[in-house]
């Protein structure tokens, strides 16, 4: 049964990776059974646009005069206007310094809780204010951050290859395997599939055979293995701080846009916090907010029911608009989600009872979404929400049927040739599945 994903946030202390966790954490939804699961693991929250925001009243799909947003009920996370809030587990990665996989730090035991990562968000203090090994100074240049920690994540699984070498290659000539297998029996401790390791290999385009490789060739392949292994969204984090810009550009020249995301993580942390005290109206990851002022002058002289502020914290709510909000687009943390989900490839699948109701039989429309992995099948998603349950069929939108060995993706087919509803999202596509359980 595939495993749920996990994104691990990995950066150097005090670079802000438990306040990006708790930022993610403490959606203002129901957040049911999951919270904190230890001070290292939690659930964020994903945010992707609802199936139900694709069934407006009257439409093909929803005849009635009631757009089906207005119906949609989360069992976990939320849906506030077809913006749909889904749990993902994180983990935060405490202890990694220069030298950690010669274990300074915590080493070897931080390097351990990596393995159970799907994708990486690097944590990393764009102000320049903490040195490499997280003591605060002044004018450091957080560009080396992002070259050391992966030569950490390198070194380290290369040392655990290498150490092993002479024996990995007597026992790969003995047994005659071919190199993805005598790989794959040392990358598994990592999470690793054959799948993986066949992927860096075809990159890789190596001529010579596995006993012949030389430490450079080693060192290209665990490179390559990392790469498929662990990818890596960059957050820029503390971007609130006036010595960010000149860092952010210097990194923004040598890496791609689309691996950096600018963040403030205090600021989102802050934001939540006065959103559920009932001072100001703000939907996570949102550029802008509400106070009671803004409300009154749109003309609700109640101002939407929201506490008044005092001047001190009117001025740090304006300020953070001005610096954060404003300039930047939104505080960034709910968007490194999205972006390591996108890495990820991670596919929204929305399984119901009814696929002409979208309900599960209690009044509630699209109550479940499970997140799996680009090339899942309908039969993988099938048992991971059902179990071993036999699979009589699946339908999807309209009672179209589908196959179990269908993968759950815009496939080599083309997008007409599918049968689910195709939602474009932020993500790549959702689906919605109806299962029936009992034999064919
Ligand atoms: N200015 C600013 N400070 C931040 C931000 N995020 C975290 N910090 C501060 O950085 C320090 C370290 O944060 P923490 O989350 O504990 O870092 P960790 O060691 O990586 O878990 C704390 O004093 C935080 O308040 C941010 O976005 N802006
Ligand atoms: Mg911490």
């Amino acid at each position: 049964m595939p495993r749920d994903p996990l994104i691990g946030l990995v950066g150097k202390p005090s670079s802000g990776k438990s306040t990006t966790l708790n930022s993610l954490t403490d959606a203002s939804s129901k957040v049911g059974i999951f919270t904190t699961i230890d001070p290292q693991r939690a659930i964020g929250y994903l945010q992707i646009p609802c199936a139900c925001s694709r069934f407006p009243a009257h439409s093909p799909h929803n005849p009635s005069d009631i757009p089906l947003t207005a119906k949609c009920k989360p069992n976990y996370g939320s849906c506030i206007d077809g913006k749909r809030s889904v749990p993902i587990e994180l983990l935060d990665v405490a202890g990694l310094v220069p030298g950690a996989h010669e274990g300074k730090g915590l080493g070897n035991r931080f390097l351990d809780d990596l393995r159970h990562a799907d994708a990486l968000v690097h944590v990393v203090d764009v102000s320049g204010c903490t040195d490499a090994e997280g003591k605060a100074t002044r004018g450091y240049d957080p560009s080396e951050d992002i070259v050391w920690l992966r030569s950490e994540i390198v070194r380290w699984i290369q040392g655990n290859l290498m150490e092993k070498w002479g024996s990995i290659k007597r026992r790969h000539l003995a047994v005659k395997a071919t190199a993805v297998e005598t790989l794959q029996t040392q990358f598994s401790g990592y999470g690793s599939t054959s799948a993986v390791v066949a992927r860096c290999l075809d990159k890789l385009q190596l001529k010579e055979p596995l006993q012949d490789w030389s430490d450079e060739t080693i060192e290209r392949v665990v490179n390559a293995f990392t790469d498929e292994k662990f990818p890596t969204v960059i957050a820029l984090n503390k971007i609130d701080h006036p010595d960010a810009d000149k860092n952010i550009a210097k990194i923004a020249k040598s890496h791609p846009p689309s691996s950096l995301v600018l963040t403030s993580a205090i600021s989102e942390v802050f934001l939540r916090r006065l959103a559920k005290q009932g001072y100001i109206r703000y939907v996570e990851g949102d550029d802008y907010l509400l106070t009671r002022d803004d409300l009154i002058e749109e003309g609700d002289p109640d101002g939407g029911g929201l506490k008044e502020m005092d001047e001190k914290l009117k001025t740090r709510v304006e300020n953070l608009k001005d610096l954060v909000l404003y300039r930047f687009g939104g505080t960034g943390v709910v968007q490194v989600l999205s972006r390591a989900a996108e890495l990820l490839g991670l596919v929204p699948v929305f399984p119901v009872k009814n696929a002409s109701s979208f309900g599960s039989g209690d009044g509630k429309v699209f109550r479940d979404c499970v997140l799996v992995r680009r090339g899942a099948t309908v039969g993988d998603v099938y048992r991971k929400v059902m179990g071993d349950a036999p699979l009589a069929y699946v339908d999807t939108v309209g009672g179209v049927r589908v196959a179990e060995d269908d993968v759950v993706e815009v496939g080599k087919n083309d997008v007409s040739c599918l049968i689910f509803l195709v939602l474009r999202t932020l993500l790549t596509v959702a689906y919605i599945l109806s299962f029936k359980v009992g034999r064919a």
